[in-house]
């Protein structure tokens, strides 16, 4: 099922930087509750974002999500206006099928989101990186290959030129969870 969800899922050519347009986005679950610890909750959050992100024409580079929270590098539109209603859809989807499901009817599941305009070529695959290398950050594995949920792996398989992460700067600003 995880593979099917990648194929479908539209990835931008990484290697393109593009000034004033790319983003990362960060989110986290209200009081950092675990909603999304099962894979199907995780399977969920993945299909819901990819499917809100091809209608709000963002496209998507680099995602990754854990169980109280995700990251992801997304290159906007012609204008970053619809950001808020873009994040809100598919924040509003899950919550209300989470909350359906654990018979949870109005429980707030999202708490805030996170959005910084990438500035530079370097800062850009400093977050690339970043976001790849967050479940090795919280310890989850010790190489991220190994973390079946984000888009590491389609990443690779399409960037050609084998991308090279080392010597690169810690990215300071993100909130983490
Ligand atoms: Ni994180």
């Amino acid at each position: 099922m995880i593979g099917t969800i990648f194929k479908k899922a539209p990835h931008t050519p990484p290697h393109l930087f593009a000034p004033n347009a790319l983003y990362m986005l960060t989110a986290s679950t209200f009081r950092s509750e675990p909603f999304m610890q099962t894979t199907e909750r995780k399977l969920n959050w993945i299909k819901t974002f990819l499917t809100s992100a091809e209608m709000y024409k963002w496209e998507v580079v680099a995602w990754v999500v854990l169980d109280n929270h995700y990251h992801a590098v997304l290159k906007a539109p012609d204008s970053a206006d619809n950001l808020p209603k873009f994040v809100a859809s598919y924040h509003r989807f899950t919550a209300r099928n989470w909350n359906e499901e654990d018979h949870a009817s109005g429980r707030k599941v999202w708490w805030n989101y996170w959005d910084t305009c990438i500035r530079s070529e370097h800062d850009y695959y400093n977050r690339l990186r970043y976001t790849f290398w967050n479940p090795v950050m919280h310890g989850l594995v010790t190489d991220p290959n190994d973390y079946p949920f984000s888009s590491y792996k389609v990443f690779l398989s399409k960037w050609k030129v084998k991308f090279n992460f080392t010597n690169m700067e810690e990215v300071k600003n993100v909130p983490e969870f």
